[in-house]
């Protein structure tokens, strides 16, 4: 099939969700047309039938505001037209779903029929899309899509609670490239370099935004590091990250917590971690804690959103109520015991081998092959 593949090219996880599976599918033979506004961070170099188009924006000076949808609208038209697409398969409703459905009935007018797949991420749905200006425009593209996907079954319902839709919407859970992401170096070399022979490490790797609760990852580590000599080492850079490291300063905890902003190959970080915090406040999915349960790395998380679809609670590490600490810090110390570590890193990878990429892939093709043989 020749798809296109519409996302944001950064490090959210809708993003990479995206580049994974279209590599995934060229390597199946598939042509895969990613369109974008840069270059998507985990796309790599050269791959055989993969394709990427970028969307140029506009700054016209009239234009306080680009008007990015109108031109990745144009660029979809352009794109299936000279590249005979089949399908378009875009991440993240805002502004995706609404720009392939403004490039499918211009298309319609020209004798073109493309059907498109929506796939729901989380936040365009629990927080960008519930606020009321979008809301109009969300419901729309939902129902006008000739197919809809969200990440799990907590999405799923929250899609039916908050907006009026009449699809159906399929489950097509989060992957994991397995071979890859599972080759751990045990690279002692790499460990000395973060963390003394007798600390343990933690980690949390996230864009540094409020739903993730960053500081809640401090405070929790304030409280482990005070029985068991550990490192926190942050991946990532956003909004919060300025007051993360002011937390830092004002509980004396510098020289045990690293920021190493963004880093586009994280395993590195996570063959050398112990355990994965993820405190959010909301997590359709949380690929993150995925990635890290791949390579055996326990997570220590909230029970929010569909985090409680991949992290099971007492077996791939624990999931306590949002905001609870104190709860959390127990459970990491739990987990870092030496009796118990072994076991948990065992149980996370095991976990982790159900969202193969084996696995999930064939659930997208089976949608895709059904709309093509339709139109
Ligand atoms: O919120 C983010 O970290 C980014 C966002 C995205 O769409 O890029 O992540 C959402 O989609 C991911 C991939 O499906 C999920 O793993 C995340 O749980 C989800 N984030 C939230 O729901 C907060």
């Amino acid at each position: 099939m020749r798809i296109g593949i519409v996302l944001y090219p950064t490090f959210g996880g809708s993003g990479v969700v995206a580049t994974e599976l279209g590599k995934a599918l060229a390597k199946k033979g598939h042509m895969v047309h990613f369109i974008t506004y840069s270059q998507p961070v985990r796309l790599g170099g050269f791959k055989e039938n993969v394709f990427y188009h970028e969307v140029s924006v506009s700054d016209y000076p009239l234009f306080d505001f680009q008007p990015y949808e109108t031109e990745l609208a144009s660029k979809m038209v352009d794109v299936v037209k000279y590249e005979k697409l089949d399908l378009i398969h875009v991440h993240y409703a805002i502004p995706h779903a609404s720009a392939a459905f403004m490039a499918k009935q211009i298309l319609a007018t020209q004798g073109i029929s493309i059907p498109f797949v929506t796939t729901l991420h989380g936040t365009d749905i629990t927080l960008v899309g519930r606020d009321p200006s979008f809301e109009p425009v969300i419901t729309f593209c939902i129902n006008q899509s000739d197919a809809v996907t969200a990440v799990s079954e907590s999405l799923k319902a929250d899609t039916l609670k908050h907006f009026d839709v009449k699809n159906d919407i399929h489950v097509i859970p989060n992957f994991i490239r397995l071979n890859k992401s599972s080759e751990k170096n045990n690279n002692e070399e790499i460990r000395e370099l973060y963390a003394n022979k007798n600390e343990r490490i933690l980690c949390h790797i996230s864009n540094f935004r409020k739903v993730k609760r960053v500081e809640d990852v401090i405070r929790i580590f304030a409280k482990v590091v005070k029985t068991r000599p550990s490192k926190l080492i942050f991946v990532g850079d956003g909004p919060e990250r300025y007051h993360c490291e002011m937390l830092c300063r004002e509980l004396s905890l510098c020289e045990h917590i690293l920021f190493l902003g963004k880093v586009r190959d994280t395993s590195h970080v996570l063959n050398i971690s112990d355990v994965f915090m993820l405190p959010s406040e909301t997590e359709s999915f949380g690929l993150a804690a995925l990635e890290a349960m791949a390579v055996g790395v326990p997570v220590i998380s909230s029970n929010t959103g569909g985090i409680p679809e991949v992290n099971l609670n007492g077996v791939s590490g624990f999931l306590s109520d949002v905001g609870d600490i104190d709860e959390m810090a127990k459970n990491t110390l739990h987990v870092l015991e030496d009796e118990h570590l072994h076991t948990f890193k065992l149980n996370a990878k095991k976990q982790a081998e159900n969202f193969s990429l084996d696995r999930i892939l064939p659930m997208y093709e089976e949608i895709y092959s059904k709309l093509v043989q339709r139109t």
